[in-house]
């Protein structure tokens, strides 16, 4: 059985575009999950806690086969992972993978709840998921009409395309050291 799922991802210490394109590489390169589309990644001025550096963020659509827990321990592997070793190699960074949906389930248990209870009111996720899953339902509205009550003041392109996960500098790190 595949699923499709949205993910969200963001950072702001260190190199979030490095730390965020390693971890779509080592999703991909796994045989239980494809990355599908990415969005375009975006420069996006800090929500909630505002007295801190700008962020980068992203969404991408994945088919797994990975249940929706299997998914989130997935996502959060991988933020360790990428924690760890940029930790000892290179000084702070910082990543997170939320999932945004998982084949439209509702759940609310003590470690995972979907959909994700705060998309809605955040532009820097709605931005990139409008680009990968226009039609996803937000509390009832598409993602392009939510969109078009917020606030998206500073939110700026940071990329071409989609494909700057895939062509961006440092090819050659390997993701398998993840
Ligand atoms: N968890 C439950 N449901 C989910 C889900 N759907 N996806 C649990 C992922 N995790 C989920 O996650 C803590 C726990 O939530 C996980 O262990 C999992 O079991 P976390 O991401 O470490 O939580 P957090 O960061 O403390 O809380 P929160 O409110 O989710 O913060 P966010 O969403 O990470 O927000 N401004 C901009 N511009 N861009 C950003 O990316 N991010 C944040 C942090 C603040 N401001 C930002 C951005
Ligand atoms: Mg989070």
């Amino acid at each position: 059985m595949r699923f499709r799922a949205l993910i969200g991802l963001g950072g702001n210490v260190g190199d979030p575009r490095a730390n965020m394109r390693l971890a779509l590489l080592a999703i991909d390169a796994r045989p239980d999950t494809d990355v599908v589309a990415v969005s375009r990644l975006f420069r996006t001025p800090p929500w909630g806690v505002t007295d801190q550096p700008f962020f980068f963020n992203a969404c991408a659509a994945v088919e797994t086969s990975l249940s929706a827990h299997a998914l989130l321990d997935l996502c959060l592997e991988t933020e360790r992972s990428l924690k760890r070793e940029r930790r000892e190699r290179w000084g702070p960074r910082t990543i997170d993978l939320d999932v945004l949906d998982h084949a439209g389930a509702s759940i609310s248990d003590e470690r995972l709840t979907l959909p994700h209870p705060r998309i809605g009111e955040r532009a820097f996720v709605l931005v990139p998921l409008a680009e990968v899953a226009p039609d996803f339902q937000v509390g009832g509205l598409p993602v392009a009409e939510r969109l078009a009550g917020l606030d998206r003041a500073g939110i700026e392109p940071a990329s071409e395309d989609g494909s700057w996960w895939r062509d961006a500098p440092g090819d050659g790190v390997a993701p398998a050291s993840l």
